[in-house]
């Protein structure tokens, strides 16, 4: 099985999406995911001039060993674009290992350790009402689980309100399909952390009071708080027995969040934006997380997000995979035959890809009563209409940054 072609597809139907497609002299096809929001010509500049012409020649049956060659063979380690397109080769390789074998993914990585993933979605508004719409929206689609970010009184755009419309005013835009506006700059937006501090805790105790105390309800801080900001948020949402708080505050420095855990019980959440096991390390040993956060496209694969996971799985830490609409279809898929497989799942993301996006990658994985399943295909399970993608041209587009009143930039 000697890798004779890889070709990265760069296709833009709801967003831009990088997909690297793997073809051996046996006529087996891979293909994975290397999506990195906002930098999607760094992994494909990457990929196309550094990892496509080295793949030639080798061994698609060989994940591990190619994995090594391309973490190690580089010198320069770790980072979100090398990381992105060592997962997207990785992803590739399972998908064609599972193809050559006749089985799904999960099969080859132990099988199944239950019966489908549970998932969270987005709900959100500016306002309770919508967010209450918002809610009922998600319930009705089937979910189990929810994610809730709100508007916060005196700020105009705000990070993960669907009902925003887009920088164009085209409310047709949902936040939720693009959360990187297209344009040649990124957007600004404005923040002020005290009075999110404020409001956030009353939103919290109004869904409550609408939904009830069973809802497993999550919430995403976005990494804009520091330490003992995120420690009186936790503090403050405790009545209301969040699943997680996720992103509390920025976590280059791991042991910043000491600081988060001396003061709530409030589960966290951290991850979306490490790229191998070495961000997580200290997290980790020190019980100072109680999800991971990583997506396999942006964690070096499957076969490396399944090595953070196994270690985290020795301090009773459990998987949260990012799954925001900027993951494609096959990294979706890639997760859940990761998550089905692992025993410490935790909770499967899943902001649900719009009809152009879904009509460029073919799914064969379920989304049923709130919740996920990989589907029994060979490999992944996704396929990818070369000739759809082609419809849709690379635009560029960017995620937002904030400012403060004073102009400072902050986080995002
Ligand atoms: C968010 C993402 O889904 C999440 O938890 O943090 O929407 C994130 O903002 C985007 O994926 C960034 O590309
Ligand atoms: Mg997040």
């Amino acid at each position: 099985m000697i890798i004779d072609k890889a070709e990265i597809i760069v296709t833009s139907p709801d967003r831009n999406f990088v997909t690297l497609r793997i073809t051996t002299d046996e006529g087996h096809v891979g293909i994975g995911d290397g999506t990195l929001n906002g930098r999607e010509l760094a992994v494909v500049a990457y990929l196309k001039e550094h990892v496509a012409p080295l793949l030639l020649g080798k061994d698609a049956g060989r994940i591990e060993d190619i994995w090594q060659y391309l973490y190690r063979g580089a010198y320069w380690r770790r980072g979100p674009v090398t990381m992105a397109a060592i997962a997207a080769v990785d992803m590739a390789l399972w998908d064609i290992k599972g193809k050559a074998a006749g089985m799904p993914v999960y099969q080859l990585l132990g099988g199944a350790s239950r019966s489908g993933l549970m998932a969270y979605g987005h709900a959100s508004g500016k306002t309770m009402p919508e967010i209450f719409d918002s809610v009922n929206e998600h319930l009705e689609l089937g979910y189990k689980s929810m994610r809730i970010q709100s508007g916060v009184p005196g700020l105009n755009a705000i990070y993960g309100i669907a009902s925003q419309s887009a920088d164009t005013g085209d409310s047709a835009v949902r936040y939720d399909h693009e959360p990187a506006r297209r344009g040649a700059l990124p957007a600004q937006e404005d923040w002020d952390t005290r009075a999110y501090l404020r409001h956030i805790p009353t939103v919290f105790e109004a869904v409550r009071n609408e939904f009830g105390p069973e809802l497993p309800l999550l919430h995403d801080g976005h990494h804009r708080m520091t330490p003992i900001q995120a420690a009186q948020l936790g503090k403050s949402l405790e009545p209301y027995d969040l699943f997680w708080l996720e992103d509390c505050t920025p976590a280059e420095n791991q042991e910043a969040l000491r600081l988060v855990r001396q003061h709530t019980t409030t589960p966290l959440a951290i991850g979306e934006i490490f790229n191998t096991v070495w961000d997580y390390q200290q997290i980790i040993r020190e019980q100072l997380i109680d999800y991971v956060r990583s997506a396999v496209t942006h964690t070096g694969g499957i076969s490396h997000l399944k090595k953070v996971l196994d270690y985290a799985a020795q301090y009773q830490i459990k998987s949260g995979m990012h799954g925001p609409t900027d993951v494609s279809p096959v990294g979706m898929a890639a997760a859940m035959h990761l998550g089905l497989s692992i025993h410490n799942f935790g909770i499967q993301e899943y902001m649900q890809h719009g009809a152009k996006t879904n009509a460029v990658f073919h799914q064969t994985y379920t989304w049923n009563d709130g919740y996920l399943h990989p589907g029994d295909e060979p490999g992944l399970g996704v396929t990818l209409d070369v000739d759809e993608a082609g419809k849709y041209p690379y635009e560029q587009a960017y995620l937002p940054f904030n400012r403060l009143a004073d102009g400072t930039v902050h986080d995002w």
